[in-house]
This record gives C-alpha cells, sequence and structure tokens, in this order.
C-alpha cells in the first residue's frame, strides 16, 4: 500500500472546508489529510481544527499570514517527505476537484510508476462545467502557449488536481521553486518532466467553486506569462534552470 497525503490548502474557504474534507476521507480512507492554512480571517483555519480533533486522519498546519498557493503546498511537501509518505496530493478545497478520481489517480501512480498524475481538464474525457466560453478560451490558450514555449508534451499545465510520488519533489523547495501562484503548478509540471519523470494525465470534469472567492488575480495570471516566457526562451537558448536531480539534498 502507498501510504498517502492530501494536501489542501486554504485562504478563507469557511463554506467548503468540511465538505471537501468529507469527500476526500469517504474517497481515499486511508489517506491522511493536511490542511495548509494562512491564518485565514473567516474562521477557516479553526474549523480545520475542530475537524482534526474528531478525525486522526486529519491535520491542520497554521501558517501565520497569507504566502500564497506555492508556499502552502511546498510546506505541505516538506512535511509529507520528513514523515515517510509514498505519495502527496494537491487538491482545492473550493470543489471544483472531485475527490473520487483519487482512486483511479492514485492507482496510475502505483501501476504506471508515474512520478506525476494530473487530474487534467485538456485530454480526452474531461472537462470544464460552468466555464464562461471565455474564461474555456484563455485556459486552453494558455496552457498551449505554456505548452509550445516549454516544449511539453503536457495539456494541462495549470491544473492543479495532482498526484506525486514523493520522490519526485525530495529537493523542491522555496530555494528551487521560484513562482507564487498557478505559475507554481507549471513550473512543477515541467521540472518534473525535464528531469525525466513520468507523468500522466487522466481526465477530470472542473467544477468552477459554487462558494467563497477566488484569489486568482490579473497579478498571477501576468506572473505566469512572464515566467514561461522566460522559461522558454533560456531553454532554446540552452540555459534551463536546471532540472530537479533524484539525487538533490534534501532542504
Ligand atoms: N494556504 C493558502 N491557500 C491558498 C492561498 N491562495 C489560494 N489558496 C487555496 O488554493 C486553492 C485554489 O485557490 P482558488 O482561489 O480556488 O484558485 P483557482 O482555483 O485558480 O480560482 P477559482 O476557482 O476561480 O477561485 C483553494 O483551496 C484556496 O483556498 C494562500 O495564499 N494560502
Ligand atoms: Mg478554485
Amino acid at each position: 500500500m502507498m501510504r498517502t497525503l492530501v494536501v489542501v490548502p486554504t485562504y478563507n474557504e469557511a463554506e467548503s472546508i468540511r465538505p471537501i474534507i468529507a469527500r476526500i476521507r469517504a474517497a481515499v480512507p486511508d489517506a491522511h489529510v493536511l490542511i495548509v492554512d494562512d491564518n485565514s480571517p473567516d474562521g477557516t483555519g479553526l474549523i480545520g481544527d475542530e475537524l482534526a480533533a474528531d478525525d486522526g486522519h486529519i491535520e491542520v498546519l497554521h501558517r501565520p499570514a497569507k504566502a500564497g498557493l506555492g508556499a502552502a503546498y511546498l510546506q505541505g511537501f516538506a512535511l509529507a517527505i520528513e514523515q515517510g509518505y509514498d505519495v502527496v496530493v494537491e487538491i482545492d478545497a473550493d470543489g471544483s476537484h472531485d475527490p473520487a478520481e483519487l482512486p483511479a489517480m492514485l492507482a496510475i501512480v502505483r501501476d504506471e510508476a508515474a512520478d506525476l498524475v494530473i487530474g487534467s481538464r485538456w485530454v480526452a474525457g474531461g472537462s470544464v462545467m460552468n466555464w464562461p466560453w471565455a474564461r474555456r478560451a484563455i485556459s486552453r490558450a494558455g496552457n498551449r502557449y505554456a505548452r509550445v514555449m516549454l516544449r511539453s508534451s503536457i495539456r494541462d499545465l495549470t491544473a492543479g488536481f495532482r498526484a506525486y510520488r514523493t520522490s519526485a519533489v525530495r529537493g523542491l523547495d522555496r530555494a528551487v521553486v521560484s513562482s507564487q501562484g498557478y505559475c507554481f503548478q507549471v513550473e512543477l509540471a515541467w521540472r518534473i518532466e525535464t528531469a525525466g519523470g513520468v507523468v500522466r494525465e487522466h481526465p477530470i470534469a472542473f467544477v468552477e467553486r459554487a462558494n467563497g472567492e477566488s484569489k486568482m488575480g490579473a497579478g498571477i495570471v501576468a506572473e505566469a506569462l512572464v515566467r514561461v516566457t522566460g522559461w522558454g526562451v533560456a531553454s532554446w537558448f540552452g540555459r534551463a534552470p536546471a532540472p530537479v536531480s533524484r539525487a538533490a539534498p534534501e532542504l
């Protein structure tokens, strides 16, 4: 059996936290869940503490202030490595990602020796619900741009629903990973792909959040565009940032 830690980053998700945690626990009862809360003003962290008090499979990591999705995940990954988990999962708290897909995604990690399985909107069988035409077009165009610039074969580089073999994120920390927002997802997938890791995409139906507010704004989109362009151009001149070595020391 693969020991699995599901990391759920939260910032002001008071309405969503209980249902998503219940769905994760039901879908993968053997997995442990780590809520990484950045001191949400709406009390999400306290709700997390209540859930943790009633369930030995749930833990909460309280961070002092909002410091971005990437930083929250990196701290979750570090804990997963420290505690000897084999697999670490990324999932949004807002209900956009269906935990019922997790058994299938974990089976791909195990059976196909995948280092990264992406819950993908943009492969055959994948879809997006409740997105206007324009938002759909922007996501598709952004992914196509990143794929071409980075010469990647991944269709949904920005997806935030993923299962990683813990060994693939070893050595990835703030000293290595430079992106904050969305682009964090692009950077991780691309680093694993260029390091020769096995990346698979599993089709999912993405559902737009029903409650709470988005934390993704124009600044985060701009960060992704600028960075992807920079990495792409650098790699064309043979100056890609060094891919993560499997032997990288654990920091
Ligand atoms: N701990 C922590 N979690 C965050 C931070 N920013 C976003 N999140 C969480 O990361 C997940 C994804 O953020 P969302 O705001 O849903 O971003 P998105 O899915 O790209 O955009 P929408 O679904 O349109 O809102 C959610 O679970 C958020 O609560 C942060 O700074 N710290
Ligand atoms: Mg969301």
